[in-house]
């Protein structure tokens, strides 16, 4: 692999371009990515994003030869092969076939599947005029956040082990944070709660904090 750097379709406040960013910091390598700016949306989706991602979703990527990359999980097990390659070293972030893949995996999906329920509550709510909204749907979705929190809980990364799965808890609980304050996620979770803070005091976490 030859490629060096990769333009990547960002937005400040995306929890998956994050996870992108915070890989890429990881690594030592968020100085090769070169940022785009985009302004993705379900119902008025942005052409520029579509160019690299047909379902113009952030986040996504070029490289340097013309590869296009999408969407988060592909970008980041991309850029943890690209370093290693460079670096002559086994990937980090992924580890290889084997139990702690599989778990590292599972915990990405977990955490990523409860960023695309609350994205959907944040739509519903942002998005979709007030006479079609459904409270039940949103009611629906907010279970699966909690399941999904419960299920974190019951099912720690290693703190000094900063893999994919470890990676997507940090980044969806820190956009939980973000975007839905009065969620109170850590009441009744206090051993999530103390690995996200110790998690969060990684320079990776500090410097890839969403805006709005
Ligand atoms: N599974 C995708 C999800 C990406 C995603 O949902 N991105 C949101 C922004 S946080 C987006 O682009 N939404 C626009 C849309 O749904 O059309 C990934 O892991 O990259």
């Amino acid at each position: 692999m030859t490629t060096s750097r990769l333009s990547l379709y960002w937005a400040p406040a995306s929890p998956f371009v994050r996870k992108v960013m915070v890989c890429a910091h990881e690594l030592g390598i968020a100085d090769r990515i070169e940022i785009l700016d985009s302004a993705a949306n379900p119902i008025d989706r942005d052409a520029r994003i579509q160019a690299f991602n047909p379902l113009a979703k952030v986040p996504a990527a070029r490289t340097d030869d013309g590869l296009t990359l999408y969407d988060s999980r592909v970008i980041c097990e991309y850029l943890d092969s690209m370093s290693a390659d460079e670096a002559r070293r086994p990937p980090w972030l992924f580890p290889p076939a084997g139990p702690e893949r599989w778990i590292a995996l599972r915990r990405q999906a977990l955490a990523d599947g409860l960023v695309d329920a609350a994205l959907l509550v944040r739509y519903e709510n942002l998005l979709r005029p007030q006479p079609l909204r459904w409270s039940v749907w949103t009611a629906k979705q907010g279970e699966k956040i909690t399941d999904a929190l419960d299920a974190m809980l019951a099912d720690l990364p290693d703190l000094e082990k900063p893999d994919i799965g470890a990676i997507t808890y940090a980044c969806a609980l820190g956009w939980l944070d973000f975007r839905f304050p009065d969620l109170d996620w850590r009441t009744g979770r206090k051993g999530l709660a103390e690995w996200y803070a110790g998690f969060d005091t990684r320079p990776s976490m500090s410097a890839t904090r969403p805006k709005a």
